[in-house]
This record gives structure tokens, C-alpha cells and sequence, in this order.
């Protein structure tokens, strides 16, 4: 049984996401990737599609939150979709549940503090993030521990920030180099591993 880790394509005018890349040039066994569409709905459609097809031991997502200082598990999704920001398809939301009648907050079950901790002890910038947003990567997060409520599979999604590739269009923000959010995403996937294992 492998770890399935999921990204997201570009968005918002942005030409790569660091996610993305992050997540493609990860070399860890036993992971499974999947690139989701930046798609209110049809990309976390295609996760839990995923979900079925692999029956992974557990399920990171990740996606950007450029502006954010570090790498960040999440804590929290909510059930709402809220955004200014057109998906890539054009669609925008304003207050809608994902799921109607679905709870208002699910918590993420891969250990977001462990995670932050071991990220930090490693010398990367990271911290808990207590809200995903309420954009597509919220979306994701929400769909997926929904779908996994019940289950033993540890689920959670991390943001990480800009990019250095980025710099130049977002002055003053800041920047991790892909190689070290590639590499914090290899210490998000050991810690997983390690919560799997003691659980046995
Ligand atoms: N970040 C966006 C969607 C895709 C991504 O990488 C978000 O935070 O919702």
C-alpha cells in the first residue's frame, strides 16, 4: 500500500506552482502522485477517485499559499467555498457549502503538529496553519477527509509558499527554493510513515 500525494496545476496567472514541482521531483518509495486540476469540485472528484483505485495508507495534499512565511500543515478544512478568484474553470463562489450538510469543520488526522515540528528541527521555515482558506485547496482538504471520515487513512494537506522561480512577481514576498520545499515534503511523507507505523 503506498501514500498518495497529491498537487495542484498552476493558478491565478502563476506559470508554475512550486507544489507542483515540489511533488514531481520527489524520490521516495512507496508514493503514489497525482496533479489535481485547480477545479472547485473535479479535482477533489479525481482524488477520492484516486482514493478508491489505490486504497493508500494515507493521503497528503498539497497546494500553494503564496505569502505565507513557511511550509504549513493544515489543522482545519471547512465546509465552504469562498473565493474572489476565478477556479481554472472560470467558476467563482460565493458561500457555498462543498458538501450540503456536511460538518462546518473537519481536522486533518496526519499530525499537522508533528509535521511543523520535525519541518522546523530540520532548520525549514514552517508552522501550523489553522485554515486552508476556502478556495480549492480547502476544497480538497474538506472533500477528502469527508470522504476518508471513519476510516484509519491519516489525511491532511500542506501549503507552501512562494517559490524563488516566483520572486520576481511578488517583491518583498517570501521565498523557499523548490529543492527545499521538495525536501520538507520528504520529511511530511516520513512523518506520515512513522504515525503509520506506530499505530501498528
Ligand atoms: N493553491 C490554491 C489552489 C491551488 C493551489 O495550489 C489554494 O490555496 O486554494
Amino acid at each position: 500500500m503506498s501514500l498518495l500525494l497529491t498537487a495542484f496545476e498552476p493558478f491565478g496567472g502563476e506559470a508554475v506552482n512550486p507544489a507542483q514541482q515540489a511533488v514531481e521531483s520527489l524520490a521516495v518509495p512507496g508514493v503514489q502522485k497525482l496533479i489535481l486540476p485547480v477545479e472547485y469540485g473535479r479535482a477533489a472528484a479525481l482524488a477520492i477517485d484516486a482514493i478508491r483505485r489505490l486504497s493508500p495508507c494515507a493521503v497528503i495534499s498539497v497546494g500553494q499559499a503564496g505569502g505565507r512565511s513557511g511550509i504549513t500543515p493544515e489543522k482545519y478544512a471547512v465546509n465552504l467555498r469562498r473565493a474572489k478568484a476565478p477556479d481554472n474553470a472560470g467558476r467563482v463562489f460565493d458561500g457555498q457549502p462543498i458538501v450540503p450538510g456536511g460538518e462546518e469543520r473537519l481536522e486533518s488526522s496526519f499530525g499537522a503538529e508533528k509535521i511543523a515540528g520535525a519541518l522546523s528541527q530540520s532548520g525549514l521555515s514552517a508552522y501550523v496553519s489553522e485554515s486552508a482558506g476556502t478556495f480549492v485547496c480547502n476544497d480538497v482538504m474538506y472533500s477528502v477527509l469527508w470522504h476518508l471520515s471513519g476510516s484509519k487513512v491519516p489525511a491532511g494537506f500542506i501549503h507552501v509558499p512562494f517559490c524563488s522561480a516566483q520572486a520576481a512577481g511578488h517583491p518583498g514576498a517570501f521565498t523557499m527554493s523548490t529543492e527545499e520545499i521538495t525536501r520538507g515534503l520528504a520529511i511530511a511523507v516520513d512523518c506520515v510513515f512513522a504515525l503509520l507505523k506506530d499505530g501498528e
